[in-house]
């Protein structure tokens, strides 16, 4: 007979990794691409508390629609506030829907855009939440990160959130651009355009967070009634 050595095959249980504080056997936890959604703001899970909120808004006052079917909505009557914020990697932003039907949505190729998040950041989007949902994110990457919002985007809701202190280029690749109410705010990347002075990264990182209302941007537009060729 062959001496030998008796190998357990039942060896030690392999570790559970890690439960939680709570124990809870699948914790909450924000995906890199669909971020974590919910439809009031007491679903918010205590380990993962936001560290800034951006408000998504619709100011009536600002959509003339006495002619309809034309509608004339003036810059910032679809917006996040605020326009411009300065956030730490690894920070949590709650986005919170004030009005219903907006979304959070990263410019990126996986969209058929210009790159305007950091390189190897997915293409990532918020679902489009009802009225008090909100969305999280958690921003790991230093560098500039340009949103909009897919259902108003035409009307100039977008908005830049820079990570860190070294905010690095805005455009990181060619696609395209903003829409032109939204390039008002973001630039439209062709030929050096970033945006709106007050929206330049470094001035974010000085003096943000800051407010879409206080830009000047006198502009508006018109969706007029369909016409045949
Ligand atoms: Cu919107």
């Amino acid at each position: 007979m062959f001496g030998g050595t008796v190998v357990a095959r039942g060896s030690p249980s392999e570790p559970r990794g890690d439960r939680g504080e709570t124990g809870d056997p699948s914790p909450p936890t924000i995906h890199s691409h669909f971020g974590y959604s919910g439809t009031s703001d007491d679903e918010i899970p205590n380990r993962l508390e936001p560290d800034e909120t951006v408000e998504l808004h619709v100011d009536e006052d600002k959509i003339d629609d006495s002619k309809l079917p034309a509608l004339t909505v003036e810059f910032g009557a679809f917006h996040f506030a605020p326009a411009g914020l300065h956030v730490e990697p690894g920070s949590i932003v709650e986005f919170d829907f004030h009005t219903p039907e907006h979304t959070a949505t990263a410019y990126h190729p996986g969209q058929e855009r210009q790159r305007r998040v950091p390189d190897g950041v997915p293409a990532f989007s918020s679902t489009v939440n009802e009225h008090h949902g909100f969305w999280l994110y958690r921003f790991e990457e230093e560098g500039v990160y340009d949103l909009f919002c897919a259902p108003h985007e035409w009307g100039g809701m977008g908005m830049r959130i820079v990570v860190g202190d070294d905010p690095g280029d805005v455009v990181r690749g060619p696609g395209r651009p903003p829409l032109p109410m939204t390039a008002a705010l973001l630039g439209t990347g062709l030929d050096g355009d970033i945006g709106h002075p007050e929206m330049e990264p470094q001035n974010i990182v000085d003096n943000g967070p800051i407010s879409g209302h206080d830009l000047d941007i006198g502009l508006e537009v018109t969706i007029t009634a369909p016409s045949s060729p």
